[in-house]
């Protein structure tokens, strides 16, 4: 038994309009880098806390000692240290405030990511890591809270 029922179908093309979102990552390794003032507050992280900021650092991924940035910028406050490496080297991040007292540590990992939390006060810090040898081998790096 076929019930036909002839109702027109009309087909809605919707076309959904990507709006792409370039991220402008303008550190391209220069010191002398005159105060970009762009808004690089829309880190939207998914932290629970009290609107912290994250800041991030990554590791050499191809094992090398080195951070891949050693120039990071951060705001003053509750911050998340969000900590990749992608290399099968150990690695961690310590951050030591202008007196040399430890503000933040990282587990050391390989092949992951760790995280830390830090109560960042404006000062140029210092961040490195510490497993034996590293720091030496000039994986360290400047970290200025504004
Ligand atoms: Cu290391």
């Amino acid at each position: 038994m076929h019930t036909s029922l002839l109702s027109p179908i009309r087909l809605l093309a919707v076309v959904a309009v990507a709006a792409v979102a370039a991220f402008g990552i303008a550190a391209c390794g220069g010191d002398d880098e005159t105060a970009a003032t762009t808004a690089a507050a829309d880190t939207t992280a998914t932290s629970g806390g009290g609107g912290g900021e994250t800041v991030g650092f990554e590791a050499d991924p191809g094992g090398e000692l080195a951070y891949t940035e050693t120039d990071v910028t951060a705001k003053a406050g509750e911050a998340t240290i969000d900590f990749s490496n992608p290399s099968s080297t150990p690695h961690d991040v310590v951050i030591e405030d202008q007196d040399g007292n430890e503000i933040a540590r990282t587990d050391v990992i390989t092949d992951s990511t760790a995280t830390a939390t830090a109560d960042l006060k404006p000062g140029t810090d210092t961040f490195y890591c510490s497993v034996p040898g590293h720091r030496e081998a000039g994986m360290e790096g400047t970290l200025t809270v504004k």
